[in-house]
């Protein structure tokens, strides 16, 4: 039988109260930052409604419009995108909002009038999959405004080691989030029952290594042939192989678990697929934070400058000892 000391020391945490005790570790914090996570979180389960009840509200399928990559948007995409916009909108510290469904950055108030802080995010990771069932997510990025700079597009365009706040929504089997904030990661599920995030993991740590490995292999023709190289090793060496097709969920298995995830170069997308700003730099801290490791090509991920608020790149990430590996084939 447990005794009630026991169980007063293990909290029943929502992610309102992490962010609350976070904050309250850093005495000049203003609450800016944790009114943000608040407005995620309140997205976050909107969206996990809407995604739930797609089929049944008949909003599978295409928008009828494309973004500004020329692919074809989903109506859950867009839906996705407004949600986001209309909660996240009104926070007083937001100075731009950067969306992977937007051409350009919506620049909402300037630093002097409060705009602190940028917030990039992929609405709906993975969308192609929903008419599948398949786990779907949003990621998110928020960096601080370079209140010097009027450009919106410019303002944005930071490496990822300027990030203060990262992580993902994962629309699964359950509904859950990853966020970090620079101090570990922090794993909460949305309990439906009360409609609150609870805390189920802290200081989540990527295991040192993992025989999974997550990549596109009917591109492997293409890739560069280290990876190519690499692909071969894995086959010879009794590897897994894991592959969604909705990168938050195969992230966030690799994150679990270990091993890796890839979209390397190919010929259709020769400088990778997935965007730097929104999708490889919000991952990129989160598999730092937790232990992991990140490369874009040669460089680390959260190093590469951007020029472009849509630039791809290529992207290599997991278990320390897992990417070491195909570091040395490529
Ligand atoms: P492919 C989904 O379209 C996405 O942007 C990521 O979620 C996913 O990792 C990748 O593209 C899948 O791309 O070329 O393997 O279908």
């Amino acid at each position: 039988m447990q005794h009630d000391d026991d169980l007063v020391h293990q909290n029943l945490m929502s992610l309102q109260t992490h962010v609350l005790a976070e904050e309250a570790k850093h005495p000049g914090a203003t609450g800016d930052l944790s009114w943000i996570i608040s407005a995620i979180s309140l997205a976050g389960k909107t969206i996990a409604n809407k995604v739930r009840r797609a089929r049944l509200d008949d909003v599978l399928g295409a928008h009828g419009t494309e973004n500004v990559q020329g692919e074809e948007q989903l109506k859950m995409d867009v839906i996705a995108n407004e949600i986001i916009m209309r909660c996240l909108g009104d926070r007083a510290s937001i100075a731009v909002l950067a969306s992977e469904e937007d051409e350009e950055p919506r620049i909402l108030r300037r630093s002097g009038d409060g705009g602190k802080y940028c917030v990039l995010f992929d609405p709906l990771d993975g969308s192609s999959n929903l008419d599948s069932c398949v786990g779907v997510g949003t990621i998110f990025s928020v960096t601080v405004n370079d209140p010097k700079e009027a450009d919106g597009e410019k303002t944005v365009c930071q490496p990822g080691t300027r990030q203060v706040a990262a992580g993902y929504i994962l629309y699964g089997s359950s509904t859950i989030i990853c966020l970090t904030t620079g101090d570990g990661v922090d794993m909460f599920v949305l309990d439906q029952a009360i409609g609150s995030f609870l805390r189920v993991r802290t200081k989540l740590r990527i295991p040192e290594s993992g025989t999974t490995y997550s990549i596109n292999e009917a591109n492997a023709e293409t890739f560069p042939e280290g990876y190519q190289r690499y692909l071969q090793f894995a086959h010879s060496s009794g590897y897994t192989s894991r592959y969604i097709g909705s990168m938050v969920s195969d992230v966030h298995r690799t994150l679990i678990r270990g091993g890796i995830f890839l979209y390397p170069p190919t010929a259709k997308n020769p400088d990778g697929k997935l965007r730097l700003l929104y999708e490889a730099n919000p991952m990129a801290m989160l598999l730092e934070q937790a232990g992991g490791v990140s490369y874009s090509g040669d460089v680390r991920t959260m190093d590469v400058q951007p020029e472009r608020l849509h630039q791809r790149v290529p992207v290599l990430l997991g278990s320390p000892a897992e990417v070491a590996k195909v570091r040395e084939f490529i």
